[in-house]
């Protein structure tokens, strides 16, 4: 199996399995439900793990084996399993390490369906969980009991970009013999690799930067054989949130750009952000490569970038925000991230809408919050569709 120091030659090489007699460039799809026994005795061997080799696709598909080999190398872990979306991905993580009567330490940000998870349906299963500030190492030891079992985070986290430090939750983790896991959709392993600083899983809503063209629902886990194992032959087998071997393919193929696209989303992020934190309409901007902002020192140690997503807030009062956004052309009114286009939402009344409004405030996610995530376009189409639509908030202001 090849294997490369270079990210770059990864995304596109790396876990490759020879596929077919044909010998084909692209992975073959291997579009199919069922695999055929030559006998009874293989078959009941494969299900009893004594003998190698597929079964069912729900259980294991050599499209979706490629995917996970190569997701494994790009996170610096030993084994992956890939689902039919980041929920299934978050769910089986939860569900499969965690029991009736065990508690989970968590961040009071996270995205919006993770945490409806974790304060509706988890505590309903008999499961407790603690929200704290993960950027607060303190908070999260003082979150500890002794049937806590999990610590889930995101960094930088859905919506408002702040960052925990992923070097402190592994150190608390291993000190109290704790699975940590951390959802690094935001950053993907172009920008940050959380098992290298010694985090157990590493999550990925698959939708977002891996697939990275707007076609896909996907979501996987990378981390240790054992645990992945364990996932894989309990939540993900008995649930079955597996991904499709047709979308499987396509985030390979999404994958063999990916270097090149985080660079670019990164790079527009980052401009953008400067631009808008100059801007007289803009109150406040969320990104950790801004200077001023608090995830800033852990740029260069934990992350190469602040990433392709930023939030900000403008000045004046909420039917602004709907103005400025109503009025874009180019830039798309979507949720979602790391497309080839722009996207931009509200996260209070759209990706982050299952906190109540006093949950919202507990959290510090502001009302008038607007999530950007950089597109592939030029940024001075972004610059310019932006600054039409800051414009008309603007003379909004002057007509109210
Ligand atoms: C969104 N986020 O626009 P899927 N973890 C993180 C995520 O951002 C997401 C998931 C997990 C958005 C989706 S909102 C209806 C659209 C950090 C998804 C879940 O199940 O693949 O959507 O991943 O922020």
């Amino acid at each position: 199996m090849w294997k490369s120091e270079h990210i770059e030659t990864n995304t596109i090489h790396g876990g490759k399995t020879r596929q077919g007699e044909f010998g084909p460039l692209a992975t073959p799809i291997y579009q199919t439900s069922t695999f055929v026994f030559d006998s009874v005795e293989q078959g009941a061997e494969r299900f009893a793990g004594e003998a190698a080799g597929h079964i069912y696709s729900r259980l294991g598909n050599p499209t979706v084996d490629e995917l996970e080999a190569r997701m494994a190398l790009l996170e610096n872990t030993e084994a992956a399993a890939a689902f039919g979306s980041g929920m299934g991905a978050v769910s089986a993580a939860v569900l499969g390490l965690l029991k009736q009567g065990d508690h989970l330490v968590t961040s009071h940000r996270l995205y919006g369906c993770t945490f409806a998870l974790f304060n509706h349906q988890l505590p309903a299963f008999g499961i407790e969980v603690s929200f704290v500030d993960l950027a607060d190492a303190q908070a999260v030891k003082a979150a500890i009991r002794p049937n806590t079992k999990v610590i889930y985070g995101e960094t930088p986290i859905n919506p408002c970009l702040s960052v925990a430090n992923l070097d402190d939750i592994a150190a608390i983790a291993k000190a109290h013999k704790l699975v940590s896991i951390i959802d690094n959709t935001f950053m993907s392993p172009v920008l940050q690799q959380p098992a290298k600083h010694g985090i157990d899983i590493v999550l990925h809503s698959a939708t977002k930067f891996l697939n990275g063209h707007g076609d896909v629902v996907a979501g996987i886990l990378c981390g240790p054989k054992d645990l992945i194992d364990q996932i894989k032959m309990t939540t993900r087998k008995d649930m079955g949130a597996i991904i499709s071997p047709h979308d499987a393919w396509l985030i390979i193929r999404g994958l063999k750009t990916l270097h090149l696209r985080v660079a670019r989303h990164n790079e527009n992020a980052q401009k953008l952000a400067e631009f808008l934190s100059q801007h007289p309409m803009v109150a406040k901007v969320d990104y950790p490569g801004l200077p001023g902002h608090p995830g800033f020192a852990l740029l260069g140690k934990q992350m190469h970038g602040g990433g392709g997503v930023l939030a900000f807030e403008l000045k004046g009062n909420f039917d602004q925000a709907v103005t400025f956004m109503n009025q874009l052309q180019m830039c798309k009114r979507a949720v979602s991230l790391g497309d080839a286009e722009t996207l931009i939402q509200h996260p209070a009344s759209m990706t982050h809408s299952t906190y109540e409004p006093e949950e919202l405030a507990a959290a510090g996610i502001p009302r008038t919050l607007i999530r950007l995530a950089a597109g592939l376009e030029h940024l001075d189409d972004i610059v310019a569709d932006l600054s039409q639509a800051l414009q008309a908030a603007a003379a909004h202001e002057k007509a109210a």
